[in-house]
Formats: structure tokens, C-alpha cells, sequence
């Protein structure tokens, strides 16, 4: 009945973050008559905003470079109130953008997908939650987050911890830490840019019994100087929106920040050290992305600025064995994404704080009352926060068992009989400018994978806006089906992997990276990186060449 009656929705959207909303938004807009409609397993919007409610959550991107540039009335209305802005008030302002355009109604939370069909016949999706309802949609954009399948710690006894454990990304909503922690012995585990914000945020707090954090890899991480936004600051501030969105336009990371066209070796030691200084005492992530040009392309150029970064480390920790533990020995400043902190290095310095560093002690099992580490050693604990991480780029895609064209599966790993089949085996993504993939007719992506990430709303912005020009072109044209050919796909996969040679950023161990060491089949450095790493500009005028050549590399039908 459903090939007779054409399918439900023309656009069906799974995902109501940043990217759900935006496309929806610009879909419903552009087509005004089409039925859309978004599905998200949250039971509010907000996507990442909405999930990771953990203490101390916030923006290291300036809080104007993220806001939406579609609505200027709402531009001149929000008032972001800290520069860098706290994940209550991000969620609040992604609430106003939903309600203030009415997509509440167009939006179904609560909602598991657990498995989608491509009917090559009569050229639509199909999708089944868990509770086995059919939703059928003509087009379908995937806006799953590149940070939203989280993961924990493939640690022995995981499961067999009796106090209260979760993830950052499912902290209890009821848990308020000024007085659930009050003399607890609190555990966390991870040390990445979720890790440094929880631990800062904690140690702030009076009350508790003890902190400890266990270490594995040290980050390098760096001030971020947040500070309050006054309403006559905020006047000012919304007459530079314009600017700062085409500052964001014209840098390879979408961010506000441009690297220094000078070489570190181009300079003497004075001039090199007031830049950095400079940098370092400016709010933001100028201290990763606004140094010399070769920081994270020349060995020596990145180990001059570790080591700076090492001393500054060194000045803030007391205890030189503990500061020692905090800096990173396996990879250079930057090459990991940088964490900005507001007092991180310092809550080593409270005595009930203490750093368990697991290159010297690692973890054993995890134990009904604690964690226990190869010196013998049993940390007692009342709650253990896991900070470690997410399934990242491809992870939110294996929550739905997918069929495309031809019955094929889109994950699977290549020793199994399925794998064979896979367009992404063993989570090695192919696709057409990180916006379409083989044999997945009619999907389209956000920050998917080979999509260049950096400030995530200008990215989506631009990937929304390349959809909604595709989808056009398609109605112009009574196209029901769209999907790359097998050359442009090919081509477009080298391309991302040619683009991440030379890169520092690209030879250590990340979710940047593809490495998730929790994660069966990506313990290693992917030989195919998921995420694009080139710059954006280029990316951009690579889509905008797609555009004006007529759509070539896309079969239309
Ligand atoms: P990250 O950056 O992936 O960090 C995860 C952390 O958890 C990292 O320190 C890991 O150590 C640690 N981890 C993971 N598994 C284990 C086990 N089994 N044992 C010990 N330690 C472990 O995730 P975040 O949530 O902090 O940040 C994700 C992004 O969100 C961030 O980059 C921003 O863009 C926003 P490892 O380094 O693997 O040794």
C-alpha cells in the first residue's frame, strides 16, 4: 500500500541537534509544501547539546561563532551570556530556534530507528523504530552527530561496579554534585576535553571526599579565559555577527582563528615568544590554531611550542612528579583537539585531588567498590564518572541496520560473510564529498564522515545548504533517486586521504584519527581517516564545482 500511496514524508530527518534543526529549517522553507519530519531518540532538541549535561560543559568556540546566521532577528534578540557558552544556555538557545519556528510539531522525540530499506523499485526509504512503527520518506538526511554513540572503557569487571556509574554523556539529570558528591569518593576515567571539564568543574565544588582521575594518555590542554557577556557588551557584539561569520568563511578550520603565515623558524626567539604568549593569555583556541604556519606540520616547529607549553604546565602544577604525569609524551601540543580549561592544572594542586597515571599503574579491573591497578593498589569509590569517549564520525551510524541498494549492509567488519558487502567495511567510509554515499540512494549528510568538522554550526550551515541545492535540483527535475557513481566516489576517498598526509594531526591516535581502543576494529589507525582534513575552503569549492558542473559524479534517475 505504500508503493501505491508514494511514501509518508518527502524528507524524513534523523537527528533534532544542530544539524536536524538546521535542515529542517531550511527544507521547509525552501519547499513549503513538502511533508518533513524529524525523528530523535532524545525527548528534547539539542542533539549533543541535549545529551552532555555533565559539569562543566561548554563551547571552546566562541559563543557568536556558533549561533545560526539564517534568523538575524533572533541574532539580535539572544543574548549569549558567557563568551564561551555553558551547555545549559547552548540547549536553551537551540530550544528558542525550535520553538521560535514553530518545529516542535514537526519533530517526533523518543524515538529508536532501528532499521532502514532502500526499495529500489519505487525509489524511497523505509525506516522501523524499535517498537516496529514504518516511516517512509522519499529523501533522507542523516544528522546522527559525529560525537553521539558513546563508549565505555573495555576494562575488565566494567559492569561489576556496584556504586552509581554512567557516562559523561548520560549524566543523571536529578544528579546536582553540590550535594549528591558531599563526601563521596568520586572516580573519573579519561582525560580528553569531556575529562578536563568534569574534573575542573568537581574540584570546584566543596564537599566531596576525593577525586581521582585516571589518566591513560595525557592531553595537552591550555586556558580558555571565559568570561561573563554584559548586555552592553552583547549590543556590541551583535553588530560584529557579519564579520565574524565571514572570518569563520575564510579560515580551513571554520573557526575565528587563522594561523600565522610566518614559519616558527622564520622568526628570532623574541618574536616567536611574544606571539605565543599572546595567544596563550587570549581567550579561545588562538593558542592551538593562531600560531606560526608549520606548527603541526614540522616536527621541530611543534616541539618548540610543546616544550613552551610544557613550562606552562610545569608553573601551575606544585607537585613536579604530578606535573610530569600531566604532560603529554607521545604526541605534540595540538596534534590531539586541544581542550580549553579554566583551572584544570591547578585542581592538582587541592590535596584530595589525586592522578592516577595508568602509563605507570594501569587498571586491572574494575571492581564492585572501586578500580584496582597493577601496583595492587585498590582506589576505593563511591561513584565512577566514565569520560572516555565516543564510538566518533561513523559510530552513531550502528545503531540502525541498514539495507541499501542491492541489500547492502553499510558497517560491517571484512571477515565476516556481510563484510564483503559492506560500503563501509571494517568502518572505512566511502563516499562523495562527504555528503552522499554508494548504494545509500537519496541520503544525504551532515557531519558525517569526510566532511571537514571544525566549528560544527558553520559546517553544517554549509553542508545543509549543499543538500538543499541537490534536493532542488532534483524536483526541478523530477529526479527520484540520486546517488554518486563509483568514480566520483573513488576519486573523492583519495582525495580525503591525500589531504591527510604531512599532518602531525594525522599520525597520532585519535577519535580525529579513527582510533577508539574501546572499540572492536578501530584500535589502530585507520588507513582511510573519516574525518576530512583538508581545508574547508577547499572543500567548499569543491561542492560549489559539483553544483555548477551540473551535478557530474551524481547519477540521477
Ligand atoms: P576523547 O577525547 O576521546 O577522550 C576520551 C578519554 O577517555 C581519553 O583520555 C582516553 O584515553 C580515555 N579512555 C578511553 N577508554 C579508556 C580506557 N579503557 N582506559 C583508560 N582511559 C580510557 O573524548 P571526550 O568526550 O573527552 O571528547 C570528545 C570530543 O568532544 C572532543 O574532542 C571535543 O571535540 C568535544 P586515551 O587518550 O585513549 O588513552
Amino acid at each position: 500500500s505504500v508503493a501505491q500511496a508514494g511514501p509518508d514524508y518527502d524528507v524524513l530527518i534523523i537527528g533534532a541537534g544542530l544539524s536536524g534543526i538546521c535542515s529542517l529549517y531550511h527544507i521547509r522553507k525552501r519547499f513549503p509544501t513538502w511533508r518533513v519530519k524529524v525523528i530523535d531518540n532524545a525527548p528534547d532538541v539539542g542533539g549533543t547539546w541535549y545529551w552532555n549535561q555533565y559539569p562543566g560543559c561548554r563551547f571552546d568556540s566562541e559563543s557568536l561563532s556558533y549561533s545560526f546566521s539564517f534568523d538575524k532577528e533572533l541574532l539580535d534578540e539572544w543574548h549569549w551570556k558567557e563568551a564561551f557558552s555553558p551547555q545549559p544556555e547552548t540547549h536553551k538557545y537551540i530550544k528558542r530556534v525550535a520553538e521560535k519556528h514553530d518545529m516542535y510539531k514537526e519533530i517526533q522525540f523518543n524515538t529508536q530507528i532501528k532499521t532502514a530499506h532502500w526499495n529500489d523499485v519505487d525509489h524511497f526509504w523505509s525506516f522501523v523504530d524499535v517498537e516496529g512503527k514504518e516511516y517512509t520518506a522519499r529523501f533522507f538526511l542523516s544528522c546522527l552527530g559525529f560525537l553521539s554513540a558513546p563508549t565505555l572503557p573495555a576494562i575488565p569487571g566494567v559492569h561489576d561496579f556496584k556504586g552509581e556509574a554512567f557516562h559523561t554523556s548520560r549524566w543523571p539529570s536529578d544528579l546536582d554534585i553540590s550535594r549528591d558528591f558531599a563526601n563521596k569518593r568520586i572516580g573519573i576515567i579519561g582525560t580528553g576535553a569531556t575529562g578536563i571539564q568534569t574534573i575542573t568543574a568537581i574540584a570546584k565544588q566543596p564537599g566531596f571526599k576525593s577525586l581521582s582521575v585516571f589518566q591513560r594518555t595525557a592531553n595537552w590542554s591550555a586556558p580558555l579565559r571565559n568570561f561573563k557577556v554584559t548586555p552592553e557588551q552583547m549590543d556590541i557584539y551583535r553588530t560584529e555577527y557579519d564579520s565574524v561569520f565571514k572570518t569563520c568563511a575564510e579560515t580551513s578550520t571554520c573557526f575565528m582563528h587563522q594561523a600565522d603565515p610566518r614559519k616558527s623558524s622564520e622568526v628570532t626567539d623574541e618574536e616567536r615568544l611574544a606571539l605565543w604568549e599572546k595567544m596563550y593569555n587570549a581567550p579561545g583556541f588562538g593558542k592551538w590554531l593562531g600560531v606560526f604556519s608549520d606548527t603541526y606540520t614540522d616536527r621541530q616547529a611543534n616541539e618548540l611550542y610543546s616544550k613552551y607549553m610544557a613550562e606552562k604546565i610545569r608553573q601551575r602544577v606544585h607537585d613536579p612528579e604530578t606535573a610530569d604525569s600531566l604532560i603529554p609524551k607521545n604526541h605534540g601540543f595540538g596534534t590531539r583537539r586541544v581542550p580549553l580549561e579554566s583551572g584544570y592544572f591547578e585542581a592538582y594542586n587541592e590535596p584530595n585531588i589525586h592522578l592516577v597515571d595508568l602509563q605507570k599503574t594501569p587498571i586491572t579491573s574494575i571492581v564492585a567498590d572501586g578500580i584496582e591497578t597493577a601496583d595492587g593498589k585498590k582506589h576505593e569509590l563511591d561513584v565512577l564518572i566514565h569520560a572516555t569517549g565516543f564510538d566518533a564520525i561513523t559510530g552513531a551510524f550502528n545503531a540502525i541496520e541498514w539495507h541499501g541498494k542491492d541489500n547492502r549492509p553499510l558497517i560491517a567488519s571484512s571477515d565476516t560473510k556481510e563484510g564483503k558487502r559492506a560500503i563501509w567495511p571494517d568502518h572505512k567510509p566511502h563516499t562523495f564529498l562527504g555528503i552522499t554515499v554508494p548504494s545509500m540512494p537519496n541520503m544525504f549528510m551532515t557531519l558525517g564522515p569526510h566532511q571537514p568538522f571544525g566549528n560544527a554550526t558553520r559546517s553544517i550551515e554549509h553542508a545543509v545548504h549543499v543538500i538543499e541545492e541537490l534536493l532542488q535540483y532534483c524536483k526541478d527535475n523530477n529526479y527520484t533517486s540520486v546517488e554518486p557513481a563509483q568514480e566520483a566516489v573513488d576519486a573523492w576517498t583519495e582525495h580525503v586521504y591525500e589531504c591527510s598526509k604531512g599532518g602531525l594531526i594525522n599520525e597520532v591516535d585519535s577519535w580525529m584519527t579513527g582510533v577508539n581502543k574501546n572499540v572492536k576494529g578501530k584500535t589502530e589507525r585507520s588507513t582511510h581517516p573519516a574525518r576530512y582534513t583538508g581545508s574547508a575552503i577547499e572543500y567548499r569549492r569543491r561542492c560549489e564545482e559539483c553544483k555548477t558542473s551540473g551535478y557530474k559524479g551524481l547519477v540521477f534517475a
